[in-house]
């Protein structure tokens, strides 16, 4: 039987990455993003795809239940979807607290609303894996990105969290940490030359990363290898930190 991966925020950048990949890998694909239609493109036709906030508990408990009734299982949950805020989700004095709250809806009620609902699933099957989208920015600062910081040090915490409590139910929980990536979330930074120059300054491998540079992490992480690996934090930003 073919392995099951359930991947939030599918439709685009690294989550659109990774689809493309674990369906290359032979996954079959549970895909939900805001973008209905972008979802089910990155599900293909042969997986399950649907209209997803990952923000919602009605909207998550409905289509974890849908996606395994249709596929049948679930063996990888790719807590993937998240935000950094507007721009004026910046420093945190200025940081409009509705912004705040979206932030960390988003990126920490996510990852929690998706794993609550996969789990029992995993406990069931006596094996999965978790994995989470965090950040560098959840292990450093980003620069006037106070509650997206935040809400990657907590995503961080979640997937230790996860580790820890079920690996006694044979799930594994590891968190992904990119560096700066070219997608949708930071083209307005990186498509001006001036402002993509600044970053990459101070990337030692000298280019900001590709989807597919993250995807490909994510696909070794999913593969049924590395049965020892728990509770890492992958990071996997060109040597940003390192430095
Ligand atoms: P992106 O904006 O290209 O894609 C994000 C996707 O998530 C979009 O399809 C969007 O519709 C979806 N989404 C947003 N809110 C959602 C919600 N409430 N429910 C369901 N889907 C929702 O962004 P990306 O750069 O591919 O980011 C993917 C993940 O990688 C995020 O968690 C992000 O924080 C993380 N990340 C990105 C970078 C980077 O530099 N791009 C670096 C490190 C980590
Ligand atoms: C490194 C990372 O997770 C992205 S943080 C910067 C996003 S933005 O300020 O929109 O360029």
């Amino acid at each position: 039987t073919r392995r099951v991966a359930l991947v939030t925020g599918g439709a685009s950048g690294i989550g659109q990455a990774t689809c493309r990949r674990l369906a290359a890998d032979g996954f079959l694909l549970a895909v939900g993003d805001l973008d209905a239609a972008g979802a089910a493109d990155s599900a293909g036709p042969d997986g399950y795809a649907g209209a997803l906030d990952v923000a919602d508990e009605s909207s998550v408990d409905s289509f974890v239940a849908a996606a395994r009734e249709r596929l049948g299982r679930i063996d990888v949950l790719v807590n993937n979807a998240g935000i950094t805020g507007d721009r004026t989700a910046t420093v945190l004095h200025t940081t409009p607290v509705a912004e705040w709250d979206k932030v960390i809806a988003v990126n920490v009620r996510g990852p929690f609303l998706l794993s609550r609902a996969v789990l029992p699933i995993m406990i069931e099957q006596g094996a999965g894996h978790v994995i989470t989208i965090a950040s560098v920015a959840g292990q450093v600062a980003f620069p006037g990105r106070s509650a997206y910081t935040t809400s990657k040090g907590a995503a961080l915490q979640l997937a230790r969290s996860i580790a820890v409590d079920y690996a006694s139910a044979g799930i594994r929980s590891n968190a992904v940490c990119p560096g700066m990536a070219h997608t949708a979330m930071t083209s307005w930074r990186l498509d001006d030359p001036v402002l993509r120059a600044e970053v990459e300054a101070r990337i030692p491998l000298g280019r900001v990363a590709s989807p597919d540079d993250v995807a490909d992490l994510v696909s070794v992480l999913a593969s049924d290898r590395l049965h020892y690996l728990t509770g890492a934090a992958l990071v996997i930003d060109g040597g940003y930190t390192a430095l």
